[in-house]
């Protein structure tokens, strides 16, 4: 299987994260996608191929340009406005408050274009999540021009990204980017399946009101885990999308015959739908030694996912998401794509 890889995602390289009142190095590090390039070579995948520029047409297809223009000026915005510390917001717009005026100020407009504050823009971000968008349209075309499978080894992650709003590290949803691209190129139904840890909210959002893609989501149950407000089972779409939707919550220790039930019933639903194309984000985050994550599957386990994924023998596309467990990301996220192709 082929890999697309660029070194772009060095440049999105936080100082610090805000975790449980600390200031702590990231989770989300340089070291998980040059881990995972270094597996990628070390059991000799495939080949790695750079980036190609698409420019900012086909993210536009999913993202909102105000919000581009926003992600592009944030850093020389807030550099003019605190210097060159990173960028956090520290207000947002709960419930009673307005979501129809948007701030003129670098706070206000940070607040207003997130949900989270574990998400620090720097000065590389917009190089880096550009860069990393681009992995995945340059594997999604490789796809398109016959390959059966690729692997886009993208970095920032992309999921929790939503049309106008960024946070879970996540700023372009290089996943829902990558399938608007294969619908775009032709392909009438086009299915997401998420296996991150995490619910993908972002994802979930862009594709709601529509029946042309499937979007699938297997995660830790939001009632007790990031993002909290949206994954829950009810969740089905809406108006055309109705019917296209469906959430696996599962509960803290979830290991894998537990997490295989809610697996195969997706692989069923994605055979019924019978996609032209499949999208798989791919997160280990939910492996057992994972630091902020409570699941349990093993790296043995990442082999029989891949395994599972194959069995649908449709074109596949690997987008990187999350895993945090530096030492074993490699090993676990190639376990997949090794498990996929000697299947
Ligand atoms: C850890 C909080 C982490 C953000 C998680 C984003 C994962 C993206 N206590 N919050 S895959
Ligand atoms: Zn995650």
């Amino acid at each position: 299987m082929l890999t697309v890889y660029s070194d772009a995602h060095r440049l999105q390289n936080a100082r610090f994260e805000l975790v449980d009142g600390k200031l702590l190095p990231p989770f989300e590090s340089p070291l998980r996608a040059d881990r995972v390039l270094a597996q990628v070579r070390q059991a000799g995948l495939g080949a790695v191929l750079p980036i190609q520029d698409f420019g900012l047409e086909p993210i536009l297809r999913v993202h909102d340009p105000k919000y581009l223009t926003f992600l592009q000026q944030a850093w020389p915005d807030w550099v003019a406005a605190h210097g060159e510390y990173d960028a956090l917001p520290l207000n947002w717009a709960v419930r009673t408050m307005r979501h129809d005026r948007i701030p003129t100020t670098i706070d206000g407009r940070l607040g207003y274009y997130s949900f989270d504050a574990g998400t620090p823009i720097t000065s590389g971000t917009w190089s880096a999540i550009t860069a990393s968008a681009n992995v995945a349209l340059t594997a999604q075309q490789q796809i398109t021009q016959g390959a059966t499978a690729a692997f886009a080894l993208c970095r920032p992650p992309g999921h929790h990204a939503a049309k106008d709003f960024y946070g879970g590290y996540c700023f372009l949803n290089n996943a829902a980017i990558a399938a608007q691209a294969f619908r775009d190129a032709g392909a009438e139904r086009v299915v997401i399946l998420d296996l991150d840890y995490h619910h993908g909210n972002g994802t979930q959002a862009i594709f709601y009101d529509r029946a042309d893609l499937l979007f699938i989501s297997l995660h830790s149950d939001p009632s007790q885990e990031y993002p909290y407000f949206l994954g829950f089972e009810d969740e089905r779409g809406e108006g055309e999308g109705e019917g296209y939707n469906y959430n696996y919550p599962l509960p803290y220790g979830t290991d894998w015959p537990q997490y295989q039930v809610a697996f195969e019933q997706a692989l069923g639903q994605i055979t019924a739908y019978s996609p032209d194309v499949l999208v798989v984000s791919l997160g280990v985050d939910t492996f057992e030694h994972d630091p902020i994550s409570e699941f349990k599957l093993t790296s043995i386990d990442y082999l029989k996912m891949g395994a599972g994924l194959a069995s649908l023998k449709k074109p596949t596309l690997f987008v990187m998401e999350g895993g945090y467990a530096v030492e074993q990301i490699g090993v676990n996220v190639v376990n997949v794509l090794l498990g996929f192709e000697n299947t």
